[in-house]
């Protein structure tokens, strides 16, 4: 059913030597790991510290818990620790016997009192799904201290633990560190919001538990070619959908999830019929009986030029965008008062404005701004697929839709035109730290190859957890290595291959560039081939030549989520092939040099002959809106420089 769950196990390579793979030169530099000789934690907490010795496991150890102690979280725990070789036994924490094992691990609330006692001076911060972190090593005795404010916390705490583990010759050690933590937005996850296949099954779940891992919370359920959740919002889910869906509410709530279950009938609703609030409760209804307490009425791309029903003319008047804002206010102000206010637990409803795509202000948005408070508008920044968003933006977003906005951020998603025949697979970039001060939230809108969205998603999830500390390169180091399970080789494979995939489009230009480490590496080739320095030149680029070919044998052979190389397959064939003609371009290079016309001639031709299949491979996946395209890779750079090159040996 799910992929095998990745782990977030203790780093063991550092962001330095990584990069080199991957990223360009001049952001190497700045890249190195926050947390002096600690693990890398993703999200990046916003405080971690060394505080002591690593504390060796035994191979059992206690798990102190009372009834407040969160079942996911004690779960999670021995299924962390499991995987280390180490058993747990659970102590309760009323328990007054002597101690028995070596080493407890307090897991709960922080308003336990032995919970309190060990934290020392560590205290978890007074904020919702906040945790603290303590380990606390005496010889080979030792407490390891997992506090959360609430349920959320504590799962957060064991999160973060896991990270700490240190796999060394003789055993298993955490380290030696104290972590206050707590998420910087209150929403962190996906709109699972694109046009194209719906994910499967299979996949959410897996999604889930990825979320689950990245402290990611949201997952709105809203997919454009479910007919149920838009032409045919009215009618009831059949029971075999819906009992998928409960599948996956509950699995979202064991990962600490909030499913949000999103209706989107702005197409043929009647704002004024009876009938349609009706028929939208009943849909809602069915959904909070399954266990749903997140919803969310996305009117994006539909048409507000017109009425669906002749009431709607007679109460608001002619059509008009002001006229439809404040048909839409009154509705979703009902639902917000009269269904989300009387249901147990349900969060304030979300929505996604019909201009959700700037921060202009108009009659539209003027009269949206009359809806009930407490419904929580999106936003995408400014532009469909923006270039870039700023704080300022954010502000001005706050002032024309009434309020913090939910980011709605279309990267990866490759629905549109522009994405044909790409993989995006760039880290998250150019949204400004100091963002959280002014949004509810960041939701990634990800591409219809779920597993491949990992890389951006686990970006954003970091972004959203600890915007401040946010640093691109670390976490796209990391995202890599979650993906790899930690293999160094893996992990340098995935890298060269994400450069290849960087570019990322908008409806404009691109705004993220391709293959910056591949520039990098032929920008420096040029220039050493120029001073007349050819064998160094060739030498050079010979590693990352060397390294690209490898990557699909590389990634299909280690233990790297196989989703994501199922979802990667087209593109890795196509790396093959450009792989082999990078090579024998460089070979064919040397043939030159050494004065050997023959072999380079040959040489040539074998790798036109690699670059003409390369760009015949097809990604046909049956998921994308685009339908059959070639795939694109490392385009404008690799194939300009084999190009390049091949017209200077061919004179
Ligand atoms: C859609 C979205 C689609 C995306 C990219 C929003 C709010 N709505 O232009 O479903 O995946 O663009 O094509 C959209 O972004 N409309």
């Amino acid at each position: 059913m799910t992929t095998a769950r990745r782990r977030l196990a203790a780093g063991t390579l550092t962001v330095a030597t990584l990069l080199a793979t991957g990223a360009t030169a001049a952001t190497t530099a700045s890249a190195s790991p926050v947390h002096d000789d600690l693990p890398t934690v993703s999200p990046a907490p916003q405080e971690m510290h060394r505080t002591g010795h690593d504390l060796r496991l035994p191979r059992t150890v206690d798990v102190v818990v009372d009834d407040d102690t969160d079942v996911a979280a004690r779960d999670a725990l021995a299924e962390a620790l499991r995987e280390h070789g180490i058993r747990t036994v659970a102590r309760d924490a009323d328990d007054r016997g002597p101690a028995r094992g070596k080493v407890r691990v307090l897991l709960g609330d922080d308003s336990r009192p032995d919970v309190r006692a060990a934290l020392g001076r560590a205290e978890v911060p007074d904020h919702d799904e906040a945790y603290a972190v303590r380990v606390d090593a005496k010889g080979a005795r030792g407490t390891v201290t997992l506090a959360g404010h609430d349920a959320a916390g504590q799962y957060y705490a064991v999160q973060t633990l896991e990270q700490l583990l240190v796999d060394e010759r003789h055993g298993v050690s955490v380290a030696g560190a104290t972590v206050q933590d707590l998420p910087a937005m209150p929403l962190r996850g996906t709109i699972e919001g694109f046009y194209g296949e719906p994910w499967t099954h299979a996949e959410r779940l897996d999604q889930l538990s990825f979320y689950g891992d990245v402290k990611a919370n949201t997952y709105v359920y809203a997919p454009k070619d479910d007919p149920y959740h838009r032409e045919k919002w009215r009618e009831d889910y059949p029971a075999a959908k819906l009992a998928e869906l409960t599948e996956l509410v509950e699995a979202a709530t064991a990962n600490h999830v909030r499913f949000t279950f999103a209706l989107s009938p702005g197409n043929s609703i009647c704002y004024s019929s009876e009938d349609d609030m009706a028929a939208l409760e009943r849909k809602f209804q069915a959904l909070y009986d399954a266990g749903v307490r997140a919803f969310s009425v996305p009117l994006d791309d539909i048409d507000y030029s017109r009425w669906a029903c002749e009431s709607d003319q007679a109460v608001y008047g002619d059509p008009s965008p002001g006229n439809a804002g404040e048909a839409q206010a009154d509705f979703l102000t009902r639902v917000q008062q009269g269904w989300i206010e009387t249901h147990d637990g349900a969060r304030p409803l979300q929505m996604v404005p019909t201009e959700y795509y700037n921060t202009t202000e108009s009659p539209y948005k003027a009269a949206l701004r009359e809806m009930d408070a407490d419904v929580v508008v999106m936003w995408t920044g400014n532009d469909v697929v923006p270039q870039a968003i700023s704080v300022d933006q954010a502000i001005e977003a706050d002032t024309v839709f009434g309020g913090p906005t939910f980011l709605w951020d279309n990267y990866p998603v490759n629905d549109y035109g522009q994405t044909s025949g790409r993989l995006l697979l760039a880290p998250y970039d150019k949204r400004e730290p100091g963002l959280s001060d002014h949004l509810a939230g960041i939701v990634s809108n990800p591409m219809n190859q779920a597993a491949a969205s990992k890389v951006a998603v686990f970006g954003i999830a970091d972004f959203a957890w600890n915007d401040r500390g946010y640093d691109r390169d670390r976490s796209w180091v990391e995202a890599m290595r979650y993906l790899a399970g930690d293999d160094p080789a893996a992990t340098r494979a995935l890298l060269a291959f994400g450069d290849l995939n960087h570019l990322a489009p908008s409806f404009g230009d691109p705004w993220q560039p391709q293959a910056p480490a591949l520039t990098a590496d032929v920008d420096a080739f040029w220039q050493r081939w120029g001073a007349g320095h050819e064998r160094a030149a060739l030498a050079r680029l010979r590693d990352r030549a060397e390294l690209i070919a490898v990557v699909p044998e590389t990634l299909r052979s280690a233990d790297v989520d196989p989703a994501f190389v199922a979802d990667a397959a087209p593109w890795l064939d196509a790396t093959d092939l450009w792989g082999d003609a990078l090579v024998a371009t460089l070979d064919a290079a040397e043939a030159d040099l050494r004065g050997d016309a023959e072999t380079r001639d040959a040489l040539l031709a074998q790798a036109d002959a690699s670059a003409e299949a390369a760009a015949q491979v097809i990604v046909d996946p049956p998921d994308n809106r685009w339908g059959a395209a070639p795939v694109k890779l490392g385009d404008g750079v690799l194939d300009v420089f084999l190009d390049d090159l091949a017209a200077e040996l061919r004179g």
